[in-house]
């Protein structure tokens, strides 16, 4: 029997949504990771299962189903999960939930249709426009459409979370916003800023362009953009990852949240801080003047800091857990930690590696070091410890955790869980390493043939034969460790077993919110502040791009005959 005050008895219908959002996250990162190894083992030369011509097929899949899908997906489900339990209440109409749900989920299969359609030689669809779409690469407008649909479906989640704390908010007047559900709305505010760029990118450029209605857009006017999204979104992945460290892990550990008020600040300065740097990944842009970037470069450093307050606030938390379980001395506390426990070794683990990939992140961010390493595959060695890690662990790990939580079943196998984030950790040692290592010599990222006979390049130690195989062996490793979370999590959804001790409370921080001003829950102020950062950031950049080139460079030559004359008129 499950416990009355267990999520599952709760909140059924809640808990059904977000079993079904987790089956959709879980679909594509299957899938997702089957085209990880096929690309380790193409790039390395050690097996080659298809042709050359299609690895931009197979990547564009990998990077959309992982970084957009899996992600995104997930996170709805945690989100959903979290403001439900920390409001102590349900969404405000079912219809409407499923709407959205089914929003991002037709959106999804047209994005993913239109990307495989692309190994069907007799179709004329396809999409290997990558995962960072921008022109001058075209897709089938059934691409942009699905990915339009996805977003709006993204803000309509948006709109249902906002209205469940709305309506808490009516019979709660003058309390603090409960900790999940601050996290989740300040993340979703800097999802609405964030998206405007891939919005407008989108809407008024791809769609038409692809649809043939209007001509080529200006490509450093869609790659701007797309920037203005693309660095938001990496921490759009993160903020459910912090979420479930900063609530979920102390309690794993046996302790509570060190300090409720620096988790706020850290989630306001992300939402403050998140957009107005995505001209970082612009570096060697040509036609972006110096001067934007320095200031982008500014802004990065500054974004430093919540993770690095991140840091501190949650291992302080888990040596705070591991002290009352009687751990003593200065590191003799680690030991006491309830390293058994799959949710807990996860997240422990994906923590460690984002130390490493906020450093190469640093690297990444320094204006002059990023010439060394930019479109080199020491980016892709920097992802996947982040997103590929960081993120991606976190979830396996807290699915260990939430699963049963939404199911009532009882884990299948917690050594089978403890394997498989271990050697997640192991495989990613050895594939980031081997690409952070590729990237210094300067072997480039998104390439079906990296060899370039003519070219030697240069390792500092060992050779590039040998980093080739750590790669290979890590993506394997990769592999395998992923079938086995598939596995584990779909033996314990079909698990007879019901799952035990399902409480679903939280313990309260050390340091609560009343130790903190009440404008910290000023939630208009902080999107106020963030438009204007992002006003100021990215106008006056966004201004001379178009004064440079204008929004369609080839001119009204290159326009189709019907849009021609309307461009005449508007010029
Ligand atoms: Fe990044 C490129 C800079 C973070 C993802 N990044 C990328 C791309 C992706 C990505 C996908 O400035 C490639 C896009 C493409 O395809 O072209 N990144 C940064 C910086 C940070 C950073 C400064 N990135 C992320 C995160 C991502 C992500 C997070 C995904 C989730 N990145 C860049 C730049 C580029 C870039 C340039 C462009 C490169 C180029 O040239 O193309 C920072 O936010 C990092 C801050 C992190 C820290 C670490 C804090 C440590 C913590 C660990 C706590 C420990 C625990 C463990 C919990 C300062 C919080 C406790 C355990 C115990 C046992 C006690
Ligand atoms: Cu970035």
């Amino acid at each position: 029997m499950l416990p009355d005050n267990s999520f599952l008895i709760q909140y059924p219908h809640v808990s059904r949504v977000v079993r079904s959002l987790f089956l959709t996250a879980f679909v594509a990162f299957g899938i997702g990771a089957f085209m990880g190894v096929l690309q380790a083992l193409h790039r390395t030369g050690l097996a080659r299962i298809v042709e050359s011509a299609d690895y931009y097929t197979l990547l564009t899949l990998h990077g959309v189903l992982l970084a957009i899908v899996f992600t995104i997906f997930f996170l709805a489900g945690v989100f959903t999960w979290a403001n439900t339990r920390s409001l102590d209440r349900p969404p405000v109409s079912k219809r409407f939930t499923w709407f959205w749900v089914a929003t991002m989920s037709v959106g999804t299969a047209m994005a993913g249709v239109s990307i495989l359609a692309g190994l069907i030689p007799s179709s004329d669809i396809s999409a290997d426009v990558l995962f960072t779409f921008y022109a001058p690469l075209q897709a089938h407008p059934l691409f942009y459409i699905g990915l339009a649909l996805f977003v709006i479906g993204t803000w309509l989640a948006g709109i249902d979370w906002f209205r469940q704390y709305l309506a808490w908010r009516r019979e709660n007047a003058g309390e603090r916003i409960p900790l999940q559900s601050f996290m989740v709305l300040t993340t979703m505010i800097m999802w609405f800023v964030a998206t405007m760029g891939v919005a407008v990118e989108v809407v008024v450029f791809l769609i038409p362009w692809s649809l043939g209605i209007m001509p080529a857009p200006n490509p450093l006017l869609t790659r701007t953009l797309f920037w203005f999204f693309g660095h938001p979104v990496v921490y759009f992945w993160l903020m459910p990852a912090y979420l479930l460290w900063y609530t979920v892990l102390p309690k794993i550990a046996g302790g509570r949240l060190f300090s409720d008020p620096l988790a706020r600040v850290v989630f306001v300065l992300f939402l403050l801080l998140s957009t107005p740097v995505g001209i970082h990944h612009q570096y060697v842009d040509p036609g972006i003047a110096e001067g934007f970037k320095f200031i982008a470069m500014t802004n990065t450093m500054f974004l430093l800091l919540p993770s690095l307050l991140t840091a501190f606030t949650v291992v302080a938390s888990i040596e705070h857990g591991a002290r009352q379980r009687g751990g003593t001395g200065y590191f003799g506390w680690l030991k006491a930690l309830p390293w058994r426990d799959p949710a807990f070794t996860g997240m422990a683990l994906a923590g460690l590696m984002f130390a490493a990939g906020g450093f190469s992140g640093m690297v990444n961010a320094g204006m002059n070091i990023n010439y060394l390493v930019h479109n080199t595959i020491w980016v892709p060695g920097h992802f996947h410890l982040t997103v590929g890690t960081a993120v991606a662990l976190t979830f396996m790990a807290a699915s260990y955790w939430l699963v049963p939580r939404v199911t009532g079943r009882e884990l299948y196998s917690r050594p089978i869980g403890l394997f498989q984030v271990v050697l997640w950790f192991i495989g990613m040692v050895f594939m980031s390493a081997a690409m952070h290592r590729g990237g210094l010599a300067g072997i480039p990222r998104r390439t079906a043939e990296p060899q370039y006979p003519q070219v030697a390049f240069e390792t500092v130690a060992g050779s590039v034969g040998s980093l080739r195989l750590q790669l290979a062996f890590g993506g394997v490793l990769l592999f395998v460790s992923a079938l086995l979370f598939l596995m584990n999590v779909g033996l314990t959804a079909m698990n007879n077993e019901p799952a035990r001790g399902l409480d679903s409370a939280l313990p309260p921080a050390l340091s609560g919110p009343e130790q903190s001003p009440t404008v910290l829950d000023n939630l208009k102020l902080w999107a106020l502040i963030a438009v204007v950062l992002v006003i100021l950031a990215y106008s006056l950049p966004l201004y001379s791009i178009v004064q440079g080139a204008g929004l369609y460079p080839a001119g009204h030559e290159a326009t189709p005959a019907v849009i021609a004359p309307l461009l005449e008129v508007i010029a």
